[in-house]
């Protein structure tokens, strides 16, 4: 597998709730340093380090821009030295947020507040997405990794992995070792540990820089026309449910969400079953597919649910797979409740890989806790997919 990893991911650091302590965040640098310290170790993938030029740093804002407000971006950029220069955090402290926006019958047009200690909750949604003194340059890094994956995919790249290895049958695919992760991120609220939707970012490259004979595609279904645009599937495998993603792709006929988490557990408000995109006969209907599974399940249960998510996306017929890989599905995790093991991973791996070996796809790293067992748990689920 090609793994692409950028040491700035490292440089996010910050702190969250524990109940009523202040913790260090378990979204730690030491997740990723562990996983690729299991990968050089293994010495069985392509992990390729990288460093995002001031190019790179550009394009990744520009293409961040489809997904979130300007605003928001800004916000994030520049506001530890804001709280900094008014002495409202310490060097090595973090942003949090006090007053989060609400619903508000006499004001529906919210504006961002003035005071500076005021702004961070306009523009997140829970406390466990904390900005520290560097954030910005992990945030940053860590979607530049989804871009660069979606550009090795890409057929006319000069870097190109090629859309296949020779093997018509068997498409390419490219693991982004993304930190801090994006999948609860939507348009302009960071939260549960997540600031850019690094999956969004990866459908945006695929969308602006296919050539043009690939950016319409033909299709054999006779109630569309002719030539419809990309299509992609995304499968989120992190154990909560990828509100943001969900979100930002509701109302698109050409994105199918489809995502097993734990059911009523964070983010809460999102992740029912019911929620199956905008009612017919609008052409979103029907692509967003939700299998909430109880706390507590088996490996067994879960795969229930892993068939029913694989035919969904089949079915679709997808030009590119991406797949939100969370590892708080393991049994250990302090933040999941499902009974999944080690071994288990290398089953999921080869389940997904075995259904949908024909289309490329980004795979990018969301949540898993457990940092001196995630670089195990991952080599399993690599090593399944690669059989
Ligand atoms: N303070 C992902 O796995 N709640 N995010 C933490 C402890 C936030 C999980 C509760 C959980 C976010 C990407
Ligand atoms: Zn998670």
């Amino acid at each position: 597998m090609i793994i692409l990893h950028d040491e700035d991911t490292l440089l996010h650091e910050t702190v969250e709730l524990l109940g009523s302590k202040l913790i260090p965040a378990f979204e730690s640098p030491s997740r990723i340093k562990a996983i690729v310290q299991s990968i050089n170790h293994s010495g069985k993938h392509d992990l390729r380090t990288i460093t995002a030029s001031a190019a790179d740093q550009t394009s990744a804002v520009e293409l961040a821009k489809a997904t979130h407000s300007t605003g928001y971006l800004s916000h994030i950029q520049h506001v530890f030295k804001q709280w900094l220069d008014e002495g409202l955090v310490e060097e090595h402290g973090s942003v949090l947020p006090e007053c989060f926006r609400l619903h508000n019958t006499a004001n529906s047009k919210l504006k961002p507040p003035k005071d500076t200690f005021a702004r961070p909750g306009y523009y997140a949604f829970d406390m466990s997405s904390g900005i520290s003194q560097h954030s910005w340059r992990a945030i940053i890094a860590s979607a530049n990794l989804a871009v660069q994956a979606a550009h090795l995919l890409l057929p006319t790249s000069p870097t190109s992995a090629s859309a296949t290895n020779g093997d018509e049958t068997e498409a390419k695919s490219v693991l982004a070792l993304c930190r801090p992760p994006g999948h609860h991120c939507s348009g302009q609220q960071a939260g549960g540990y997540c600031y850019i939707n690094n999956i969004a970012l990866a459908i945006t490259t695929f969308r602006h820089f296919s050539p043009p004979a690939q950016k319409t595609r033909r299709t054999s279904n006779p109630h569309f026309s002719s030539t419809s645009r990309l299509k992609f599937a995304i499968l989120d495998l992190d154990f909560h449910h990828g509100n943001g993603t969900q979100e930002l792709f509701y109302g698109d006929p050409n994105v199918l969400y489809v995502s097993i988490h734990g059911e009523d557990e964070f983010p809460y408000y999102t992740g029912a079953a019911s929620e199956t995109g905008p009612p017919a006969p609008d052409p979103a209907h029907g692509t967003n597919l939700n299998l909430p599974l109880a706390t507590g399940s088996s490996f067994d249960e879960y795969l229930r649910k892993l068939h029913v998510a694989l035919q969904a996306v089949r079915d679709f017929k997808a030009d590119y797979l991406l797949v939100s890989l969370g590892f708080d599905t393991f049994h250990l995790d302090p933040l999941g409740k499902f009974d999944i093991r080690t071994e288990n991973y290398k089953v999921m791996g080869w389940q997904v890989r075995s259904a949908l070996r024909d289309i490329p796809g980004v795979i990018a790293l969301e949540g898993g806790y457990v940092v001196d067992r995630l670089g195990e748990n991952l080599l399993n689920f690599l090593e399944g997919w690669e059989i």
